[in-house]
């Protein structure tokens, strides 16, 4: 697959995916949005791979949606473009995915780093809905994940003002996982990506997967899904060798099955 916009590098069971448009501040075009979701797409299905880990590189993440490609389109236009599509195939991925966030995640970009699991920040980062002051509004999730993670008030004032918070903010909002110096940000990302990789790796996507659901649904249904997917591990050979392992005092060896 060609690389124009994704930067793939892979480390063992973990693979890092850097936008790569810094001339325009990674500003999520509708192809590299595709490009990202078929490398996406390629690597959750290869059962080697256990972590991704998405960044925008050292000085940027990604300041939104492109707007040159916004600028004098109608509704219809924005329909029949359908990004919202390519969205839906990046929030299918059922590996778990880290953001490494240096500089700005502004709009689609704060938008992409909450489509992650964990976010972890460089202490300059800053993250923010600005689509108000474009006279538009969030349109890739913003609205229900911000409001999810911080709650309605907090999540108000970022949509409707447009303002960004810094990554300490974010991080006091419980929006991020981890503020780190910029330098370090990758490094805390593969710490993270690498403790998930060494995890038994279907207990680690039905436990994400109930996680994720929960967000979504009542908590009789989370709670339902919670048990169907905790019954299921016990057909698996690493529930044996997990349990088995500790009671021999011994460190488990997963083999996805
Ligand atoms: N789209 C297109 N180009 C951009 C974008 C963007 N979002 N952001 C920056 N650029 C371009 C600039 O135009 C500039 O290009 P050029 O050199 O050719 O003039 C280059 O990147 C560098 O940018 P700046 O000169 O502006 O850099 P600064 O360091 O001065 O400023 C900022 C950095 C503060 C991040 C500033 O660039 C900025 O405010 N950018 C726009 C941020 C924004 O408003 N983002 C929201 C966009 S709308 C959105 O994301 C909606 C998502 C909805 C998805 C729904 C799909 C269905």
């Amino acid at each position: 697959m060609s690389e124009i916009f994704i930067l793939t590098k892979r480390k063992d069971a973990v693979v890092v995916l850097t936008l790569n448009r810094p001339e325009k501040l990674n500003a999520l075009s509708p192809e590299l949005l595709e490009e990202l979701a078929d490398k996406l797409e390629e690597l959750n299905r290869d059962e080697k791979i256990r972590v991704c880990i998405l960044t925008g590189g050292p000085k940027v993440f990604a300041a939104g949606a492109d707007i040159d490609s916004m600028a004098k389109a109608g509704a219809v236009d924005i329909y029949v473009r359908n990004t919202r599509s390519l969205w839906q195939r990046i929030w299918s991925v059922d590996k778990p995915l880290i953001a490494a966030v240096n500089g700005v995640a502004f709009g689609g970009g704060c938008e992409l780093a909450m489509s992650c699991d964990l976010i972890v920040a460089g202490i300059t980062a800053r993250f923010g809905q600005p689509e108000i002051k474009l006279g538009i509004m969030p349109g890739a999730g913003g609205t229900q994940r911000l409001t999810r993670a911080m709650g309605p008030y907090k999540a108000m004032e970022l949509v409707l003002t447009g303002e960004p918070i810094t990554a300490q903010q974010a991080f006091d909002l419980g929006l991020v996982n981890r503020v780190v110096a910029d330098d370090k940000v990758l490094e805390e990302a593969f710490a993270l990506a690498n403790l998930i990789a060494e995890r038994p790796p279907i207990a680690v996507r039905l436990a994400r997967q109930a996680v994720r659901f929960g967000v979504e649904r009542t908590l009789l249904e989370g709670l339902e899904l919670e048990r169907r997917n905790y019954r299921m591990l016990y057909d698996t050979d690493d529930q044996k060798e997990g349990m088995a392992a500790f009671l021999e005092k011994r460190q488990p060896k997963f083999k996805g099955h």
